[in-house]
């Protein structure tokens, strides 16, 4: 049964969710249990909040429905673009992974094509777009699934979900959209912190997004981590999207992070055959460059400005570059790879990289990074490249090892190889994107990993990390790509499945990959507990107190009833903030018990639907600071006993009151 309560606040059809919002006597949502922040059913006749995009209709249609009565049909279409979209402003706090999901069907007669679900978030005025979901095919004869997660990760004034069908001009429905979040529990902090235990050898670092520097997923990356390297924000395309165009808002807030947390950064990457805008290879007409002298001299030049530009934004705030990232293939009988830059300039770009580079940045380590340089035949072309560049004076500091392995591949052995071949250089190592797949081929796909593959991995993390120390006069930092098993790029590749390869699970609670490198004599100390979905395993250590079963809560609320009168009162709310990230911007949302109606407010705008009051901040007061405090008045009119609210939500979190 499905009960919609105000607004688009209902629960949902998914069994066993917990709507916090908007109901009488909602229950505090518990670690693990997911809570619905909007559920779009459109059973009530309306739509529920949903718009077009632009001119096209949306309006709710009993011509089909994927449950209930009703979905909301969207007619009108003249672009891909086009799309039924909900603001979601109100609801997306920042830094909680949000899942959203929404089901979509053609109108009867369209002709099959493709539908995507994305978010489209303004910071200052200027537009992006994530994508939740990508292009999945969809047609007149049922019903689509889209499902994803989403974690805001800026300061925003304007958000919205939407769904876009690459058929320009088809017709289609949506059905029981749903917003819900899984709230994280406490990460350990009576365990030890990898960083400080490896101290005496090399820096610890993660590779990470914007998300990941915010609430739980900051205070794990601040314990155990004492080296960042963005994931994607320092890329070509992340940088300078468009020709003298440069964008580090991204890459400057993680940088700023680090500085703030004691961490430092690794720049990845400056050269790469991915990520870079098309601009780079063409001419001023838009057509590809192809290999004649004075294209080689256009990229060369657009190289060095490049460079030039970026590593001189960041000076001494990032004191290690990735400068070029995979240039060996050793399928080639020269080892290098053909990719547009070698095809255009040869190993000049190679040069020019390093070259600009070392002016730009006197004092800054420069690296070389490339995979499987465990690979014999691999290891030995790059091995040769370095040789011969560093013998022309290119100035090669460092050779990164990336170290995307398994959790049978490869050997320690070959791997101390890969170590040992470039010793008598001189030259300093550092593995830089290190991941053990629970994978060994791909056909493989676990709901859940085995324990015994998990500690497999927990001992290949033991044995890899033994290594490294013994080598800790040549290995100088040693990064993980990513910091929990909740954010991995194997998920999505080499084919779509959920993968482990990480110290933390996707709770952010250790694994016993952890223990692997922290003290292995707790290997298989842990318990883990599976409930249904793949998204919800957790890991409890048996030797810590935390538990999974307390849920953090962020704010606290302080309702105060100053003065009453025959049928009138005057009222105080207190908002704290008592989390380690900023509120920007906050909706606080209850439910008067006793026929309550707010009459007059300020310090903030509200709103109010029989019993559920939402108020959003003032113009002034829209940032909550990390323990700080915002507060409104209001006048009301009352009957019965005029009791107070006892939960509050908010930006869809329940609060403690
Ligand atoms: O982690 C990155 C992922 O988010 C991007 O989609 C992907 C694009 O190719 O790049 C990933 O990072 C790569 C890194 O830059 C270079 N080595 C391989 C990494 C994993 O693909």
């Amino acid at each position: 049964m499905r009960r919609v309560l105000a607004g688009v606040l209902a629960t949902s059809v998914l069994a066993g969710l917990v709507a916090i919002a908007a109901q009488a006597s909602p229950r505090a949502a518990a670690a693990d249990e997911p809570v619905v922040v909007v559920s779009s059913t459109f059973d009530d006749g309306t739509a529920q909040g949903w718009t077009g995009r632009a001119s096209e209709v949306v309006e709710p249609s009993t011509a089909v429905a994927h449950s209930g009565t009703h979905s909301l049909a969207v007619t009108g279409r003249t672009a891909g673009w086009q799309g039924p979209a909900l603001s979601i402003l109100d609801k997306a706090q920042k830094g909680v992974r949000y899942e959203l999901s929404v089901w979509v069907r053609l109108a009867a007669g369209q002709a099959a094509t493709s539908a995507g679900l994305s978010v489209e978030r303004h910071t200052a005025g200027t537009p992006s777009y994530d994508q939740v979901v990508g292009s999945t095919a969809v047609t007149a004869d049922g019903w689509v699934n889209l499902k994803g997660t989403y974690t805001l990760a800026a300061d925003v004034d304007f958000l919205t979900t939407y769904v876009e069908a690459a058929g320009a001009t088809a017709s289609l429905h949506i059905d029981d959209f749903s917003m819900s979040y899984t709230p994280l529990p406490p990460i350990q902090t009576d365990i030890p912190s990898v960083k400080d235990v490896l101290a005496d050898h090399f820096t610890v670092g993660a590779a990470v997004e914007n998300a990941q520097i915010l609430n739980n997923h900051g205070q794990l990356l601040a314990k155990h981590f004492n080296s960042i390297t963005p994931g994607n924000q320092l890329k070509w395309d992340a940088t300078e999207p468009a020709e003298g165009t440069f964008r580090f808002a991204d890459a400057d807030a993680l940088v700023d992070w680090a500085k703030a947390n004691g961490s430092t950064v690794r720049g990845h990457t400056l050269v790469w055959h991915q990520q870079t805008p098309a601009w780079v290879f063409k001419d001023a007409a838009g057509n590809d460059l192809t290999a004649t002298p004075e294209s080689k001299a256009l990229v060369l030049a657009r190289l060095d400005a490049h460079i030039r530009a970026v590593v001189g934004h960041y000076g001494a705030d990032i004191p290690v570059w990735d400068v070029v990232n995979e240039v060996i293939d050793e399928n080639q009988s020269d080892g290098l790879r053909r990719s547009k830059w070698f095809e255009l300039t040869g190993l000049d770009y190679l040069r020019t990289a390093f070259r600009v580079a070392r002016e730009v940045a006197p004092d800054a380590r420069l690296v070389i990074n490339d995979y499987n340089t465990n690979v014999p035949s691999k290891r030995d072309k790059l091995y040769d490249l370095v040789v011969q560049l560093r013998a022309e004076g290119v100035p090669i500091d460092a050779v990164g090892h990336q170290m995307h392995i398994n959790v049978q591949w490869p050997s320690v052995a070959e791997t101390e190889a890969m170590l040992t071949k470039f010793a008598p250089l001189g030259i300093d190592q550092q593995i830089t994107e290190m991941d053990i797949s629970v994978y060994t081929d791909n056909s493989q796909s676990y709901p859940t990993p085995p324990r015994e593959v998990l500690l497999t991995q927990a001992y290949r993390y033991r044995d890899m990390f033994e290594l490294y120390k013994r080598y800790s006069d040549d290995v100088s930092s040693v990064t993980l790509w990513g910091l929990a098993d909740d954010g991995t790029w194997l998920d999505s590749f080499p084919v779509t499945r959920k993968d482990h390869p990480l110290l933390f699970d996707t709770r952010l609670q250790a694994k016993d990959a952890y223990w692997g490198v922290v003290d292995p004599s707790r290997i298989g100390q842990t318990t883990t507990t599976t409930t249904t979905t793949t998204t919800t395993t957790t890991t409890t250590t048996t030797t810590t107190t935390t538990t999974t079963t307390v849920p953090p809560s962020t704010c606290a609320v302080a309702y105060t009833i100053g003065s009453q009168w025959q049928g009138g009162f005057q009222g105080e709310v207190r908002i704290t903030n008592r989390g380690t990230a900023a509120v920007n911007p906050w909706t606080l949302a209850w439910s008067f018990a006793d026929g309550q109606r707010i009459t007059q407010l300020w310090g903030g705008v509200h709103t109010q639907d029989g019993a559920s009051v939402t108020v959003r901040h003032a113009a002034w007061n829209s940032t909550l600071p990390p323990g700080g405090s915002v507060s409104f008045g209001f006048l009301g009119s009352w009957t019965g006993a005029n009791a107070k609210p006892n939960s509050f939500s908010l930006n869809g979190v329940a609060c403690q009151s």
